[in-house]
């Protein structure tokens, strides 16, 4: 098996949280805040329930977005810099989430919080972490908190304790215990008798903890930072004899101070069960009596009672350093009324969406690019830059008698400026006109994914009475090809990684010019398909992250951006040739008037 980490945490620690725990992510991103960390310890969060979304926290105060994958895969390939797991997963489905987050080689630290797993389970957790160097902190707990660096979950409590403990910056003292709960009466006495918690761990209550006590002593053993090991530990089980032949044999060198909870279970008749599966002595030397015992004799520094730990403690590392930095939150929240994550212009550098404009300019990524980081939120591959623009070009202009170019011009001979002929013509976009590149998108990939027969899909529109989103034109055909969409079509072919649903749109199309040669599929109907290949192919977004742009109509944005550039032509082109106002001639016109009737 490979050897597990000496160091859990650092400063720059990133984790996935498994299970829709605002709270407890907040939480952390608090505790993140008041470390005075850079970046959030919370990269992702990981919810099978829900589709791809972003979920809204404070980072201070400023409000920030972390994303949430449905799947663990999406999760782990986008943060490639995350190393610990944070699992609340319920006591159902703990196992088979840590069991699939395993596979991943770049997780070294498993925090599982579920109470109740089964034992059995546990144990094939352990075997298989063991085999893999990874470490498990609970089931069964909170899990832990290193000062200054990172807290596991709702470890340590909410900010106010994590400031009253001085838990925002590292002291000397490192301790582990079962118990969560007295994990927090820990950080308590250890940050007022010594200079603070160095780390600290709560294994968990189960009889089969992921890991053990003397795992994190040895850890803290050779941590240079730690100058004293505290280890509170409770009646049941063995482990604590460990430590005490660590102790003996030299292992240990470090100071230890070390109670055993329940030696109040003398007082009764009867073997007790305490609260944790394994607070139970099933003989003699499973007692807290017997084990406290033990560790005194080893060397440890055992108190006469539990009250009296902190006193110990004290005396055992004075003198103590008490104050330190008050980094206090003060802050009053209050939602922001906007919130925008693609630009920012308040540096002394324009950003779009993480990149200087000098960078872009610098990187050479063209309009296409520039598209790309506004709209899409990536730096996209060159060919996908290279596609954007040649839609834009393509989609420029088609001459003055289409219904937008029409209108903007009547608006531009009405002696209206260039903005309100612009309008007037991109408000003509819709289904029948430049608007049907997501209506394509959807109907074509629905049918594609639904596993439909191109003639079945042809069919059904049909039945249902609609239109295919994408084919048709009014004077392009079969026999007076559109040579925008052969353009496409060629470069498309050539770089794009998949072109499953143009292939199928393709299909299609056979089937309908077979019908009626006007029915091809047009310039939005191709721009349509392809750009779903793209998003689904270019390898920068999820398959929700695709599906979602399509939905937000980002797609038919191609088409109203790229003919823009043709209507402002068309009304600079008015202006210029002085074209007075429009009136449509009368006998283009036919009056169909109902018949006068005399009432
Ligand atoms: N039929 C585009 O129609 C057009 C059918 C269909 C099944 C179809 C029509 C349509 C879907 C929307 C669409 C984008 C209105 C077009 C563009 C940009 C442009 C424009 C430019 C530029 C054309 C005749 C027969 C009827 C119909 C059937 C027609 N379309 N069946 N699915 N999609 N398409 N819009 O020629 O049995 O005879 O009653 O709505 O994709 O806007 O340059 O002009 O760059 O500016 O008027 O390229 O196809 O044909 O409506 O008289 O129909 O074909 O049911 O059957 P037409 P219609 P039947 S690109």
């Amino acid at each position: 098996s490979i050897a597990k980490a000496t160091t859990l945490f650092s400063k720059h620690t990133k984790s996935i949280v498994w299970g829709m725990q605002t709270r407890a992510v907040q939480g952390m991103l608090d505790f993140d805040y008041v470390c005075s960390r850079e970046e959030p310890s919370v990269a992702a969060m990981v919810y099978p329930f829900t589709g791809d979304h972003k979920q809204k926290f404070y980072w201070g105060h400023k409000e920030i977005l972390l994303p949430v994958f449905k799947n663990m895969s999406d999760a782990m390939k986008k943060h490639p810099d995350v190393d610990v797991l944070i699992n609340f997963a319920s006591l159902r489905s703990a196992f088979d989430s840590t069991m699939e987050t395993m596979q991943y080689p770049q997780i070294h630290t498993i925090a599982i919080i579920a109470e109740g797993i089964p034992e059995a389970h546990t144990r094939k957790i352990i075997k298989a972490a063991d085999e893999k160097g990874i470490t498990i902190i609970g089931p069964a707990t909170v899990g832990g908190i290193k000062p200054g660096c990172f807290k596991i979950g709702n470890t340590g409590g909410m900010l106010d304790n994590i400031l009253a403990s001085k838990l925002y910056r590292p002291g000397s003292v490192a301790y582990v215990s079962r118990s969560g709960g007295m994990s927090n009466e820990l950080n308590n006495i250890i940050s007022r008798t010594t200079d603070g918690v160095f780390e600290g761990v709560a294994i968990g209550g189960d009889r089969y903890p992921g890991s053990v006590f003397t795992d994190h002593v040895l850890r803290y053993q050779d941590t240079p930072g730690v100058q004293m090991i505290v280890v509170l530990g409770e009646i049941g089980g063995t482990e604590e004899y460990k430590i005490c032949q660590a102790i003996k044999q030299g292992r240990i060198t470090k100071p230890v101070v070390c109670w055993c909870i329940g030696t109040c279970a003398t007082m009764f008749s009867s073997e007790v069960q305490f609260g944790h599966a394994g607070a139970c002595a099933n003989q003699a030397s499973e007692t807290a009596v017997a084990k406290n015992k033990a560790l005194k004799e080893a060397g440890a520094f055992v108190p006469k009672s539990f009250d009296e730990l902190g006193e110990v403690i004290k005396s055992v590392r004075a003198p103590c350093v008490i104050g330190g930095h008050n980094n206090e939150l003060g802050l009053i929240r209050k939602p922001a009324s906007f919130m925008t994550s693609i630009c920012d212009e308040r540096g002394q550098e324009l950003i779009y969406a993480g990149m200087p404009i000098t960078e872009v300019f610098k990187s050479e990524i063209g309009l296409g690019g520039t598209l790309g980081l506004l709209w899409f939120q990536r730096r996209l591959p060159r060919y996908a830059c290279q596609f954007i623009e040649m839609c834009l070009m393509v989609t420029a202009d088609h001459g003055p008698a289409v219904s937008g170019a029409h209108n903007t011009i009547v608006c531009a001979r009405a002696g209206k400026d260039l903005i309100s002929s612009l309008t007037s013509g991109l408000l003509t976009i819709g289904d029948r006109f430049g608007g049907a590149l997501d209506a394509a998108a959807k109907q074509f990939s629905k049918a594609f994914d639904s596993g439909m027969l191109p003639m079945e899909f042809v069919n059904k529109m049909k039945k249902d009475g609609k239109l295919i989103m994408g084919i048709g034109h009014r004077v392009k055909s079969i026999n007076n090809p559109d040579m925008r969409v052969q353009i496409l079509k060629d470069f498309v072919k050539q770089h794009f990684p998949s072109t499953q649903l143009l292939d199928y749109a393709l299909d299609v199309e056979k089937i309908t010019t077979s019908k009626k040669p006007n029915l091809i599929l047009n310039v939005d109907g191709f721009i349509g398909v392809a750009f779903v290949d793209l998003l689904r192919t270019c390898g920068g977004f999820t398959r929700d992250e695709a599906d979602e742009f399509v939905e937000i109509g980002a797609l038919n944005g191609i088409f109203v951006l790229g003919r823009s550039m043709g209507f402002i032509g068309h009304y600079l082109d008015q202006k210029r040739l002085r074209q007075g106002l429009y009136r449509h001639p009368w006998d283009d016109i036919s009056y169909v008037l109902p018949e006068h009737m005399s009432m």
